[in-house]
């Protein structure tokens, strides 16, 4: 019998020709990503809540490398599959590719906004995949013709797959940089960017309560959390953008981003909420924000007195339904196109991301947002309440310690603990500590920016050598005292007291 080896490497060999094909057609019609992107992205589109939940938690940023390589891993057993199958009968081969290009053609259609120019990748790397594989079955067949009367074992067609790896090698790598120009081209772009009107003011020391430690005020761009699903960042040049407005309006829209700036302005300080925050953790960020208000645009297109609900598309095909009261109250919802006094960082959302403030981040914060359908709860879900979350997410008063540090030594005696409270569209009118479960002690606010933003606390205790632990709770300027009852972040955001554990050495 012939060695399946070769007919495997021959599979693998025409499978990563097929497959680099469908890359650089993808790349040269401009498609957002290659259909092995789409199947991933299909694959967490398919993910039961509480299985994606449990797979953040074990593998948390790295999982979006792990399903990618999990992706590529699976493909390259069954080309090598594939390969072994021609040798025995060549149309289960077929089959099996065909079945593959299937998949692919399912995940891209899945997509936001797919058309039929978004399937043309596929087909030209089924076709370029059958005709790698013809050429290479047609050489082992010879080889092992040749093997049978003189010696040279299989050796031409390892050195044509050797030679095709190469070529598709070079092909891969020059695809590569074709998009890396493009991101590098909308990088280079946001570099240029200046909006005008949009400030950056320095917050100051009136804000921070002075304990070294406790997270800073406003935080960095660079430091701000990342929370999406998408597996890879929409890369949008301002110039091509457009905003749709439209559902049950009276006047449809559509916006260029110069129309955007040209309504005008918006800025403040607003602390961002992600629900997936365990009690204590650090998906929260507070940044100063620049946009146009939600609330003018909504206006400005009628919004029907039927409608409850905005629901907001992503260009990476994300999607939350917002409440159209918080898009269109006071509260200074705006579609933000600058933070921190810099245009939106890309994986932040640029050219525009909607901020909402009050409202947890998975039912507002839209990044890279490009659509906006007016419309009814009742009419639609969303790609969390899909997987369990609530449809309303208000951001739950809150607290944190960051000083001391779980598990942290500190000198026994005179300690200064301190941390962060909040209470969106309320506002923290005290925070309190408890040390070893004794009595709920006062504790110094700093200023608080908005009823929007946190505001750090600090408070002095006496603490003798031994093991500690301190707990922190928070009252709303509404007198509404923070719970220490414990719920875990699913479906609605979590609940409870932080704690932290720590000893007191003796000086
Ligand atoms: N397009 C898109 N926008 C999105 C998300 C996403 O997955 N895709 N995640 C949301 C969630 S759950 C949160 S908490 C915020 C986080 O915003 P950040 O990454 O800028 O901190 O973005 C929101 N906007
Ligand atoms: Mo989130």
């Amino acid at each position: 019998m012939t060695s399946s080896r070769p007919w495997a490497l021959a599979g693998v060999v025409a499978g990563i020709g097929g497959l680099a094909a469908s890359y650089l057609c993808a790349g040269l019609l401009t498609i957002r990503e290659s259909p092995v992107v789409a199947v991933a992205e299909l694959v967490v589109r398919l993910t039961p809540g509480p299985v994606a939940e449990r797979a953040i938690d074990i593998l948390g940023s790295r999982d979006k490398p792990f399903l990618l390589s999990a992706v590529v891993v699976v493909l390259l057993g069954l080309f090598a599959l594939a390969g072994w199958l021609w040798s025995r009968a060549w149309w289960q081969s077929v089959l099996l590719w065909v079945a593959l290009a299937l998949v692919g053609l399912l995940a891209v259609l899945g997509q936001r906004g797919a058309d039929v120019t978004d399937t043309i990748p596929i087909g030209v790397g089924l076709a370029l995949w059958l005709v790698l594989m013809l050429g290479l079955a047609a050489l082992l067949r010879r080889d092992q013709a040749q093997t049978a009367s003189e010696e040279a074992p299989g050796r031409r067609a390892f050195l044509l797959a050797a030679g095709t790896v190469t070529l598709v090698g070079v092909a891969l790598g020059s695809l590569g940089r074709m998009v890396g120009n493009r991101k590098r081209a909308v990088q280079e772009s946001r570099r240029l960017l200046r909006i005008p009107g949009v400030t950056d003011p320095d917050p100051g020391s009136r804000n921070r309560i002075g304990v070294r430690g406790v997270q800073p005020w406003r935080t960095s761009n660079q430091d701000f959390y990342l929370i999406d699903t998408t597996m890879a960042v929409p890369a949008i040049n301002p110039s091509e953008w457009r905003l749709r407005i439209h559902g049950m309006v009276d006047r449809e829209l559509v916006l260029t981003y110069q129309d955007l700036l040209d309504r005008g302005l918006s800025e403040a300080w607003v602390t961002l909420n992600c629900v997936s925050n365990p009690v204590g953790g650090p998906l929260i960020g507070n940044a100063w924000w620049s946009g146009i208000l939600t609330a003018d645009l909504l206006e400005e297109v009628g919004v029907s007195p039927r409608a409850d609900a905005v629901l907001q598309t992503s260009d990476d095909g994300w999607t939350c339904s917002t409440p159209l009261e918080a898009m269109t109250d006071g509260r200074g919802a705006m579609l933000a196109v600058a933070m921190n006094g810099e245009p939106l960082p890309i994986e932040h959302g640029f050219p525009v991301r909607t901020v909402v403030p009050g409202l947890y981040g998975y039912v507002s914060a839209c990044k890279w947002v490009v659509d906006l359908e007016v419309t009814r709860f009742a009419d639609v879900t969303a790609f969390w309440t899909e997987r369990g979350w609530a449809e309303r997410g208000p951001v739950k008063l809150s607290s944190r310690v960051d000083v001391p540090r779980s598990g942290e030594s500190v000198p026994a005696g005179r300690l200064r603990v301190g941390g962060t409270a909040w209470h969106q569209q309320v506002g923290i009118a005290a925070v309190e500590v408890a040390l070893d479960g004794g009595p709920w002690i006062g504790a110094d606010l700093a200023r608080q920016g908005s009823k929007d933003t946190w505001v750090q606390w600090a408070a002095t205790l006496d603490v003798a050598p031994g093991d500690h632990l301190i707990r922190v709770r928070a009252t709303g300027e509404d007198g509404q005292v923070q719970t220490g009852v414990r719920t875990d972040v699913v479906p609605d955001g979590a609940t409870g007291w932080h704690e932290v554990d720590f000893t007191a050495e003796e000086a």
